[in-house]
């Protein structure tokens, strides 16, 4: 039998939670090994568990992978969330790009100062920039490419609770994207992550902060 999927992280959301997302869409279990001290990310250190010295690092198909866009796309190419072709891979990818830098705004959030400008400017580009690119395209389609689920469905699930987290009433004038959150929050695997107690980790509090602050001796505010 396989080994089960070993994730290394945080105890919280960060670049982590995609892979968590896409697992979960997949219906592949996983284990997670939170990082709580320095001692913990130095040891990963020594054994060369991290390429560049960053996590995220998953273990899968007896390999240590690490960079958050190579992981999901070997998960998604696995599992057949990452199109039919070439053509439709591109198209995926260029949508979970746009996602995936909308989210970094949100996830640096706990890190920076100035956080209340920060939020202004992101709920404007959400709402000028990237939601009407997905209603728009959800107007006459059930998933964002080549009529499955893709990569790009999940992440744009995440995305839009990150963002509704973050401002209430988000997506009030984007009908086909609500329509689209909707239908994927009722498959039983994503119904299940979203139920408490499962694996999804909540906004970021002081305590996950702190950790990621000593784990990595960092000083600066961004
Ligand atoms: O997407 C990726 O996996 C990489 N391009 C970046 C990973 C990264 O920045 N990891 C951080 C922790 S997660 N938060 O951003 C990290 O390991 N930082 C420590 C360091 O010394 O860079």
């Amino acid at each position: 039998m396989a080994e089960r999927v070993k994730l290394h992280y945080f105890n919280g959301r960060g670049k982590m939670e995609s892979i968590r997302w896409l697992l979960t869409a997949a219906e592949v279990e996983f284990d997670e090994f939170h990082l709580t001290s320095r001692d913990q990310y130095l040891k990963m250190l020594e054994d060369g568990d991290l390429m560049f010295q960053q996590v995220p690092m998953v273990e899968i198909d007896g390999m240590k992978l690490i960079q958050t866009k190579a992981i999901l796309n070997y998960i998604a190419e696995k599992y057949n969330l990452h199109g039919k072709d070439i053509k439709e891979r591109v198209k995926i990818n260029m949508y979970a790009e746009g996602l995936m830098d909308l989210m970094e705004m949100i996830m640096v959030l706990p890190f920076t100062q100035d956080v209340k400008t920060k939020l202004d400017n992101i709920e404007k580009k959400a709402k000028d920039r990237y939601l009407p690119v997905f209603e728009e395209q959800l107007k006459d389609h059930v998933y964002l490419v080549g009529g499955r689920m893709s990569v790009a469905d999940v992440l744009l699930l995440e995305c839009t609770l990150m963002l509704e987290e973050k401002f209430a009433g988000i997506l009030k004038n984007f009908g086909n994207v609500k329509s689209f959150q909707g239908r994927m929050q009722s498959q039983p695997a994503i119904s299940r992550f979203l139920q408490p107690g499962s694996k999804r980790k909540p906004q970021p509090d002081d305590v996950y902060v702190k950790t990621v602050r000593e784990v990595f001796d960092l000083k600066i505010v961004l």
